[in-house]
């Protein structure tokens, strides 16, 4: 019913296998299909009301007001389906670094795909409210769902969707997220993929691999085999991150902080402490490990960093209404 206030709870998702690069911009069709881990730390609360008496959509985020075109159009999408003309009041309240490279705009789509839908009276399953997050933000498409899902890449609206390939995750995983910098990254994911798919000389050889990386990790859920999937995440992240280096105009999202987070993973599994390392786009670095060696982990990050700055999670929920 229209006029009623919907709330709706999305984790965000760390990538084990990387989207990078869009087939079609405007239907955000991706280049690869992926596959991530959704935690259960990291969340976005978002509430929707249709109100007749509103002559524009009214948006706060953490409860400051934000004028940002992007949502906008994708309410007018939500709006479309609905066959409405209504405005919307629309808060979210982020439990996430904003565009700090752990995908707030997953998370955030993802919330408020569900709450917006089912505020406008339509009640989409779960394929379609990814189809409608994905329209959003690409890596909105796998938030709708918790524990390890994947983002088909589909070639159109209909085939390019966001499915569960397990959940309750069985294997004993979680991450650690190194928080760096929480500022605003200087090249959005947006930008910096089309730089890549346009002008890295290696994005044909990527595709390749990261579709043969994508088989490995789903194996690797299946068996249970938490040493082949966190080694092809590690390398999976590497080599997304060599083609922002090979861009015409080059990039690069890892700082020396990232680095020296980097050489701690290396000398911790020198050491017998298995654990393996992921980044997106923006300097943290997320850790991937097994329960027993979480404390050997935050030790030696807390040499350098501040227990801020160091957050565990485990593997997280789908979409919920609160
Ligand atoms: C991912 N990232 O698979 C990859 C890995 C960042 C690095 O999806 O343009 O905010 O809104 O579709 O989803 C971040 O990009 O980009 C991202 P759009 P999005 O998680």
């Amino acid at each position: 019913m229209l006029g009623e206030k919907i709330t709706a709870r999305a984790h965000t998702n760390i990538a084990l296998v990387k989207y990078w690069g869009k087939e079609n911009e405007q239907l955000i069709i991706p280049a690869n299909s992926s596959l991530s881990l959704t935690l259960d730390e990291f969340y976005t609360d978002t509430s929707v009301i249709f109100d007749e008496s509103l002559d524009s959509d009214v948006v706060t985020l953490n409860d400051n007001a934000v004028n940002d075109e992007k949502i906008t159009k994708f309410m007018d999408i939500i709006r479309k389906n609905a066959k409405i003309n209504t405005f919307a009041r629309i808060r979210s309240i982020n439990h996430v670094p904003t565009s700090a490279g752990l995908a707030s705009s997953a998370s955030a789509y993802a919330a408020l795909a569900a709450a917006g839908s089912k505020a406008a009276g339509l009640n989409l399953n779960e394929r379609d409210l990814s189809r409608l997050a994905r329209r959003g933000s690409g890596s909105a498409t796998r938030s709708i769902f918790g524990g390890f899902a994947a983002w088909n890449k589909g070639n159109d609206d209909e085939s390019s969707y966001g499915y569960s390939i397990q959940n309750p995750v069985k294997m004993d995983i979680n991450m650690i997220a190194i928080i760096l910098d929480n500022q605003p990254k200087k090249i959005s994911s947006r930008k910096g993929m089309k730089i890549s798919i346009e002008t890295s000389p290696y994005y044909e050889s990527w595709i390749k691999q990261t579709t043969e990386d994508f088989q490995t990790i789903k194996d690797a859920i299946k068996e249970n085999d938490f040493t082949n999937l966190g080694k092809t995440a590690e390398l999976n992240a590497m080599r997304m991150h060599s083609l922002t280096l090979s861009s015409d105009p080059s990039y690069l999202y890892i700082n020396s902080d990232s680095l020296e987070v980097i050489n701690m993973v290396k000398e911790l599994r020198e050491n017998g402490v298995e654990c393996y390392y992921t980044m997106d786009a923006g300097p943290n670095v997320k850790i991937i490990c097994q329960s027993d060696n979480i404390n050997a982990i935050t030790d030696k990050l807390s040499d350098k960093f501040t227990n801020d700055q160091i957050k565990v999670s485990g593997p997280g929920e789908g979409i919920k209404y609160l």
